[in-house]
């Protein structure tokens, strides 16, 4: 029986539809750019907070109760999920989706329990995988709800909490491998700490590059060719999170020489805790070519945590379009909607409701951002702000033809510098509001 029978395929209708379960902007296969809409923002799922979320918060209980659910944490239920899952992503036109091996299938007793009940609802994900065309952007195992890592996964104290983590990565990876999966996500939440007097910081990061050199070793064993990926967050769980931001990600990458294999997963809520803007994150890791994938999602700048609000705001999803349109796209890597419907929004259509207006807010935003491009008056106004480097003696200093002599020798002749220009922010803003 459907889980939503009422439902059927979202369509595309338009910019003048008023119907709020229609695409106004989200017209798969329409080309912009040389690529379909669908090619350029890869949109995914995430089944954590989409089919395991249920509003409980710290001062209240569930408020999500799903009739799809049977109330037990049973196998069974799980592939009864699975199937209402693949129906709600079907029906979306969402291309992706993204899982922790615990989301899809309960932790048993044991790790062979556990390892067990995986396998099991991965088949059934296969099974339902190959009957929609649905993909497996990506996959990642959950190192910091269970209490064995209060402490650290990779980063523990406790060496036999890496060990299990390592366990744990092991079997997540042939899964992931098994259902076709492009990329594979570490995202650090318990690997940080709260307080340093009982911390050794050099030898948790050392621990954290062996751990992620032995999931190359192992995807290369198994032949797993997807791309690492580390999540920057700076906060929350812990207070200071390794992975806080994307220069300390891409530090770390490089410290522990694993930037052949890894990029990074840069997310909004994530990026604006750290305090830089999303376009900050996605043009440091982009520029330097370790870009891989993004969380969509967005936070409340009035609030202080990680709210992973679904994204509505043009002007964001166009920043980040205009970002991602530069470095080339985003694939392998999507934009995985780590987005969860609030407390409030606790029937089963508002996950409706959540993803459209989300996968519409991108939609815009990439056609925002490509018209900028296309009239390239933006673009223009960068490049001539900097012209002084495309002849004379910037041309010489960025050729390595220059050093601290020969530019004092050129400064005493000319004896002032040029005029300079109107960094012209308040025009640029302007003109950006001409797109929106
Ligand atoms: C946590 C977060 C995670 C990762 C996957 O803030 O973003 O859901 O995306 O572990
Ligand atoms: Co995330």
């Amino acid at each position: 029986m459907p889980a939503f029978p009422e439902i059927d395929r979202i369509a595309y209708e338009g910019p003048a539809s008023k119907n709020p379960l229609a695409y106004r902007w989200y017209n798969e296969d329409e080309v912009i750019e040389g690529q379909t809409m669908k090619d350029h923002l890869r949109f995914a799922v995430v089944y954590w907070h989409t089919f395991r979320g249920t509003g409980a918060d710290p001062f209240g209980s569930p408020t999500m109760v799903r009739p799809w659910e049977d109330g037990t944490d049973s196998v069974e239920n799980a592939i009864n999920r699975a199937r209402v899952a693949f129906e709600f992503m079907e029906k979306l036109g969402a291309p992706y989706y993204a899982f922790h091996d615990r989301d899809v299938a309960p932790e048993g007793e044991t790790l062979a329990e556990s390892n067990k009940n995986f396998d099991a609802v991965a088949a059934v994900l296969k099974e339902e995988q190959e009957r929609t065309g649905i993909k497996l952007l990506w996959g990642t195992a959950n190192m910091f709800s269970n209490p064995r890592y209060m402490h650290g996964a990779a980063t523990s104290c406790n060496a036999d909490a890496f060990a299990y983590a390592a366990s744990q990565v092991k079997k997540c990876l042939e899964v992931t491998k098994e259902l076709g999966g492009e990329n594979y996500v570490f995202w650090g939440g318990r690997e940080g700490y709260q307080c340093q007097f009982n911390t050794d910081m050099k030898r948790e990061l050392d621990h954290l590059g062996k751990f992620f050199h032995m999931a190359i070793d192992y995807a290369n064993e198994i032949g797993f060719n997807g791309t690492f990926l580390i999540e920057p967050k700076p906060k929350e769980p812990t207070k200071h999170q390794y992975d806080s931001d994307a220069a300390a990600c891409i530090n770390f990458l490089r410290a522990y020489e694993l930037t052949d294999r890894f990029k990074l997963n840069i997310e909004t809520n994530h990026a604006t805790l750290a305090g830089h803007t999303m376009m900050h994150e996605l043009d440091y890791a982009g520029h330097q070519d370790l870009l891989g994938s993004i969380d969509a999602n967005t936070g409340d700048l009035m609030l202080g945590w990680d709210t992973d609000q679904f994204p509505t705001n043009f002007y964001l999803t166009a920043e980040i379009m205009l970002m991602l349109l530069k470095f080339g796209g985003i694939a392998p890597g999507g934009v995985n909607f780590d987005a969860k419907v609030r407390r409030e929004s606790f029937e089963p259509i508002d996950l409706f409701h959540a993803h459209v207006g989300g996968m519409d807010a991108f939609a815009r935003g990439l056609r925002i951002a490509a018209e900028i491009r296309i009239d390239g008056e933006l673009a223009a106004f960068v490049t001539d702000r900097y012209s002084s480097w495309d002849s004379g003696i910037g041309a010489e200093i960025e050729a390595d033809k220059a050093d601290f002599k020969s530019l004092e020798a050129y400064m005493l002749e000319k004896a002032e510098i040029l005029p300079n220009q109107s960094g012209r922010q308040e025009m640029l803003e302007h003109l950006i509001n001409r797109y929106i």
